[in-house]
């Protein structure tokens, strides 16, 4: 089944392989007549038929190989939505024999068959999983072979390099002209450039991916909740003019100057008075210590107190970088608001969560101190994920050493180029192990 189970408008069952268009046939009955094995068509109407009599209503999908998702045939049945007609339709496939798909089999199998590569593999599952507009984007990017054209051709930079240095180890006689060495080395060189490059995106194409970890931490009554309001752009976290409402911790996904963000709301820092406040405290400290970037709240309509410079020092501690928010500046004074700690800080944003006056300004200094220098947009190549990181950080260091000891013998050459060939291999699947293929596809839902 494609579809997830429960009711929708319609439920589709899929199925993949050399059989799929006669196991349909065997229980459908197009409205035509027409038969789904030998008519040029590619949708029928029809109904799916059993010996207990009709069972659905459906419209078939056939895509023959290889022009299919799985590069096999395909056969999709739309049935109705509910539960009933879809596991009926699916009980009658099963019983031509046919077998329940794992979960991301059909990706598996269109990675199998090769008509997509683990990247792009991995990318269906980001598109599914995507949480706002900008991690679609970069998850379509990676689907439409953006990264993978570019890990090929360094592929091919380095296997030209090793035929080149193999030769010289069959025929040691015939010296390679020196012309060709330093064109080969050069060409190295830009490999290595470019492999660098594409490390320097993974920060950022991770943070595409899964959303960087904001924290609002400050004094109770700062207005955090209300600063979590206003960038989220709606009433999420409950706002009082109580101290210490906020005692769990609350985390939405947005985007900010469009980076796509997890943003938590925290409680106010202060000596806790009871047990669930206690708790909520220590959640606000696990979280500013897990934040990719921390915005210290405080009420600038109030004069700065002792609790503040703790917390600013707290959070310039941090690896993290933080910027420190004065809120409430449409109140009277807030827009005078001083303290000795505020000048330490970075990035200081004056902002009203109330009015919405500085919150954009604030977010284009989050979307600038998380991008930092290395500003990526999600339409070029991007390294979205750890082990993409460390295959091509080892394809790099192997070229590295090869550069470094460019004098050494072919032998030794060969040995760096092979490492590297094979780490890139790792990103696109073709050198990667069974075990680690099986974790990635294990990810995916069931009808995928
Ligand atoms: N005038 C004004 N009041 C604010 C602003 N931000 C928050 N408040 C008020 O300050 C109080 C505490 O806000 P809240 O967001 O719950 O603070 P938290 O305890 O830090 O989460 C509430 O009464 C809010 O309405 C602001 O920018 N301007
Ligand atoms: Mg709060």
């Amino acid at each position: 089944m494609s579809t997830p189970p429960g009711e929708g408008g319609i439920g589709i069952v899929r199925v993949s392989g050399p059989e799929a268009i006669r196991m349909t046939h065997a229980i459908f009955v197009s409205t035509t007549g027409r038969d789904i094995r030998t008519s040029p068509g590619r949708v029928f109407h029809g109904e799916v038929r059993a010996a207990a009599g009709i069972l659905d209503e459906v419209l078939v999908h056939v895509m023959r190989a290889p022009h299919s998702y799985t590069g096999e045939d395909v056969i999709e049945i739309n049935g109705h939505g509910g539960a009933a007609p879809l596991q009926a339709i699916l009980e009658s496939v099963l019983a031509q024999g046919a077998r329940l798909a794992r979960p991301g089999e059909f990706t598996l199998r269109a990675f199998l068959n090769g008509r997509i590569d683990l990247v792009q593999a991995e990318a269906v599952i980001d598109r599914i999983r995507a949480q706002s507009q900008a991690a679609l984007r970069a998850a379509s990017t990676a689907a439409s072979g953006r990264l993978s054209r570019e890990i090929r051709a360094l592929n091919e930079t380095l296997v030209g390099a090793l035929a080149h240095v193999e030769a010289s180890i069959d025929f040691p006689d015939e010296d390679l002209p020196e012309l060709v060495n330093e064109t080969l080395r050069i060409r190295l060189e830009g490999a290595h450039e470019h492999m660098i490059e594409l490390l320097r995106t993974a920060e950022s194409g991770r943070r595409y991916r899964e959303g960087a970890r904001i924290a609002i931490v400050g004094r109770p009554n700062a207005g955090k909740s209300s600063l979590f309001n206003a960038m989220l752009r709606e009433a999420r976290a409950i706002v009082t003019a109580q101290p210490g409402t906020t005692r769990d911790l609350l985390e939405e996904t947005c985007v900010v100057g469009g980076v796509p963000v997890r943003l938590a709301d925290t409680a106010g820092l202060r000596h806790a008075r009871d047990e669930a406040e206690q708790a909520g405290v220590r959640a606000a400290r696990a979280a500013m210590g897990q934040a990719e970037a921390v915005l210290l709240v405080v009420d600038g309509s109030e004069s700065d107190g002792p609790e503040n410079a703790v917390l600013a020092e707290d959070a310039l501690a941090l690896d993290a970088p933080s910027i420190a928010v004065v809120n409430k500046i449409d109140l009277p004074h807030a827009r005078a608001f001083q303290a000795d700690w505020l000048g330490r800080f970075k990035t200081v944003c004056a902002v009203s969560s109330v009015t919405g006056e500085g919150i954009v300004a604030l977010e284009e200094a989050i979307a600038q101190l998380l991008l930092g220098a290395n500003a990526v947009t999600p339409e070029q190549a991007l390294i979205t994920r750890a082990h993409q990181r460390d295959s091509l950080r080892r394809a790099a260091d192997a070229l590295d050493r090869l550069l470094a000891h460019y004098d050494a013998s072919p032998e030794f050459l060969s040995l760096d180029l092979r490492e590297a060939i094979a780490a890139l291999g790792e990103i696109t699947g073709e050198t990667t192990s069974e075990e680690i293929l099986d974790r990635i596809f294990a990810q995916f839902c069931i009808g995928k």
